[in-house]
């Protein structure tokens, strides 16, 4: 059961977010991304969560994606260490908000060589499942199952090979439902789930998010909502659209726990 959320604003700079060629559909629109993000953190809030929603930070185009620099959980919480330089800085930003949350033994870093970023950690019960991607390496996963396995929770690694973050391909809905695509239908560690194979042209909405019992969709993508209502789950659609255009999608918009 999740009470609390950390957010950021999105900040002008927005417009210089990392994108790759996945979703490549333009450059987003600040004003509009201002007000999706109040949407998502109005819809937090509706869910019962107390959201913290930081302040924009001009320094960070991408600091809005607050799950990427810190991975947080009952027992501890863990800045992470984003490979891309342009990223890097949010784990100082973003370790002054979860100080707030967690005792000083309760934190704990990933250190270079070691890089990680909190959308490549998928977490079921009490496991998480790691992708090894562009942004998350072994020695980012080693030091994240080190630090996880002292509190009673566990993690294997999964190979990322279809783009940016595990949750962009593979996301946990609870009651063992898993929404992936055809390339993580066939990955050996999941094939214990129900899996549900989502239609390419909605890859985008494998990035679901399930918060106590609902399910936020991201808007315009009527099949996977369908699918997910059809799992018995209510569903709030939220527009994410200017987040797509730089590979921003549900989950990496705010820290849960
Ligand atoms: C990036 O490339 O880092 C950002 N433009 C998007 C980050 C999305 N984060 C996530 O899915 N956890």
């Amino acid at each position: 059961m999740f009470t609390k959320a950390i957010t950021r604003k999105p900040c002008k700079a927005l417009i210089d977010g990392i994108s790759t060629a996945q979703f490549c559909d333009g450059t987003p629109d600040y004003e509009t991304a201002v007000k999706q993000h109040d949407c998502y953190v109005t819809t937090l809030r509706e869910l019962g969560l107390a959201v913290t929603d930081l302040e924009a930070d001009e320094r960070y185009p991408d600091s809005c994606f607050v799950e990427d620099p810190a991975v947080v959980m009952e027992r501890c919480a863990i800045i992470t260490n984003p490979a891309r330089e342009s990223r890097n800085g949010e784990k100082i930003e973003i370790e002054q908000t979860i100080k707030k949350f967690y005792n000083d033994d309760q934190i704990f870093h990933i250190e270079s060589p070691g890089t990680l970023e909190g959308g490549d950690v998928m977490r079921v019960g009490d496991h998480f499942y790691v992708g090894l991607s562009d942004r998350t390496n072994e020695e980012g996963a080693k030091q994240f199952h080190e630090i996880v396995t002292k509190f009673g929770y566990t993690s294997s690694t999964v190979p990322v090979t279809e783009g940016l973050h595990l949750k962009d391909f593979a996301i946990y809905l609870e009651n063992n439902n898993l929404l992936v695509t055809s390339l993580m239908d066939q990955e050996p560690s999941f094939q214990n789930f129900n899996r549900f194979v989502i239609d390419p042209e909605e890859l985008y909405a494998i990035n679901s998010l399930y918060i106590n019992g609902t399910v936020l969709v991201p808007a315009s993508y009527p099949k996977t909502k369908a699918l997910i209502e059809t799992l018995g789950y209510p569903v709030k659609l939220v527009d994410t659209s200017e987040f797509r255009k730089i590979d921003g999608s549900l989950t990496c918009l705010s820290l849960r726990f």
